[in-house]
């Protein structure tokens, strides 16, 4: 299996190349996407680390002037009926002029895969690449501190579903229901009118609708954009009620994996985090605990506004294993919980909704299947632990999986059918990088 599943994967980045940056899939997505930039970095590290490099300085194309890496840069001359018109970014004083981008974040793995990829340069390069990217790195921490912490909590606080890259993931779905809808989405609800939703938007042109965000929950995804783009993208601004704050699990778990890629960064280059921000780094792991749930066993995310932990199960609680922020009896009950055949560990793992959950849906997007950039995070986090037998059972099956069903986006975790994209970029590379991670 193993050189044939690396020429396809290659094949597949070397179709979603554009120029100096990967887009996810030629099809679904074709702009630039900021984790998934940062999967196709780190999965092409070992083989390609000057187009690694590449694709992270890309990156940087769409930071904007407080810091901001923005969640996608849209291509140049691409028709774009949906989500280019919501943001207009060029109105805002902040943004970038030569590129258009989103006005929300994503998941804050650019330290972490400038890390790897630094990792892989041979050393005067690497240098140069850390020295570039360093300062760049830092005003987007400070920005993730300043603007979305402002209360000194730890947790960095999201203002959108597609900011935490678990998109559609129950919790944040539930929130979602709970906001006051307009009334015209409330008749549109009540007569079932969303599913002409479906026209205007292009995933289902290319994939069954069972598989990708539903019409309402899609909806309600444009009502929430339209509300924070009123109070101009700013935490600060947004009202308590009526919005969705949260101070999602996912995101401030890999964020705390980000600021230890940062500590590296800055001894490799002999330079110093200042005192605040190493405040911040260290106030984020004691945080990331407070969002345990000792009955349950399980992390979850916590709404900003209620302080109520959305204890509704999900994937993301194995992320906190990557921070290494778990203490060993809370590791050994983490480990416990993935390894149950009934939940978390079916024939094709990880679900990203356990399968003995009511809100498990085996076709739904991030509502139930597997996906690789997790199971991914999962294997680095339980070889963080300690557990590396159980990592590379995790990278065994993720490979045969892919292996399967081609790069698909995600896949069943009952019988790895593979949905959505069938090119999909960061299944590709971080293929990539499991074949190669025993050598690691
Ligand atoms: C999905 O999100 C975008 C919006 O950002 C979408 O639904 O169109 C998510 O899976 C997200 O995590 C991912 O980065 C993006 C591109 O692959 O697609």
């Amino acid at each position: 299996m193993t050189s044939d599943l690396a020429r396809r994967a290659r094949e597949v980045l070397d179709r979603n190349r554009r120029g100096t940056w990967t887009c996810p899939s030629g099809q679904f997505y074709p702009h630039q996407w900021l984790w998934d930039s940062c999967f196709v970095a780190i999965g092409l590290a070992r083989s390609d680390p000057q187009r690694a490099a590449g694709e992270l300085r890309a990156l940087f194309r769409g930071q904007w002037g407080n810091g901001m890496l923005p969640h996608m840069i849209f291509a140049e001359g691409r028709r774009d009926l949906g989500t280019k018109r919501i943001w207009q970014s060029r109105k805002r004083p902040a943004a970038p002029r030569e590129v258009e981008t989103s006005c929300i974040t994503q998941p804050p793995l650019a330290a972490v895969a400038a890390w790897y990829v630094a990792e892989a340069l041979p050393s005067p390069d690497r240098r140069a690449f850390l020295t570039e990217l360093f300062p760049k790195l830092l005003d987007y921490h400070h920005w993730l501190y300043r603007e979305r912490d402002p209360r000194q909590r730890g947790l960095v606080t999201l203002i959108h579903p597609w900011e935490c890259g678990l998109d559609t993931t129950p919790p944040w779905m539930r929130e979602l229901r709970r906001m006051r809808a307009p009334w015209w989405m409330r008749v549109a609800l009540r007569l079932r009118l969303v599913r002409l939703v479906r026209f205007f938007r292009t995933d289902t042109k290319f994939a069954p609708a069972a598989e990708r965000a539903s019409a309402a929950d899609g909806l309600r995804m444009l009502v929430l954009a339209r509300h924070v783009k009123r109070h101009g993208f700013d935490l600060a601004r947004m009202p308590r009620e009526g919005s969705v704050l949260i101070e999602d699990l996912a995101f401030n778990a890999l964020l705390a994996v980000a600021n230890r890629s940062l500590e590296e960064i800055a001894r490799e280059l002999d330079q110093d985090i200042e005192p605040e921000l190493d405040r911040r780094f260290r106030s984020t792991k004691v945080a990331l605990e407070e969002l345990w749930d000792e009955p349950t066993g399980q992390y979850y995310s916590r709404n900003a506004v209620t302080d109520e932990l959305l204890d509704i199960p999900t994937v993301a609680t194995f992320l906190p294993l990557w921070a290494g922020t778990a203490s060993p009896p809370r590791v050994t009950r983490l480990v416990r919980r993935l390894q149950e055949p009934s939940g978390f560990w079916p024939r094709f793992p990880v679900p990203s909704v356990p399968t003995d959950a009511r809100q498990f849906d085996d076709d739904r997007y991030w509502k139930g299947p597997t996906w690789v950039n997790v199971n991914w995070a999962i294997s680095e986090g339980l070889r963080r632990a300690g557990a590396t037998d159980l990592a590379d059972e995790l990278r065994l099956r993720t490979l045969d999986l892919v292996d399967r069903a081609g790069t698909a986006e995600y896949f069943s975790a009952l019988d790895g059918r593979g949905f959505g994209a069938r090119d999909f970029s960061w299944t590709a590379a971080l293929t990539l990088d499991l074949l190669e991670a025993p050598a690691r």
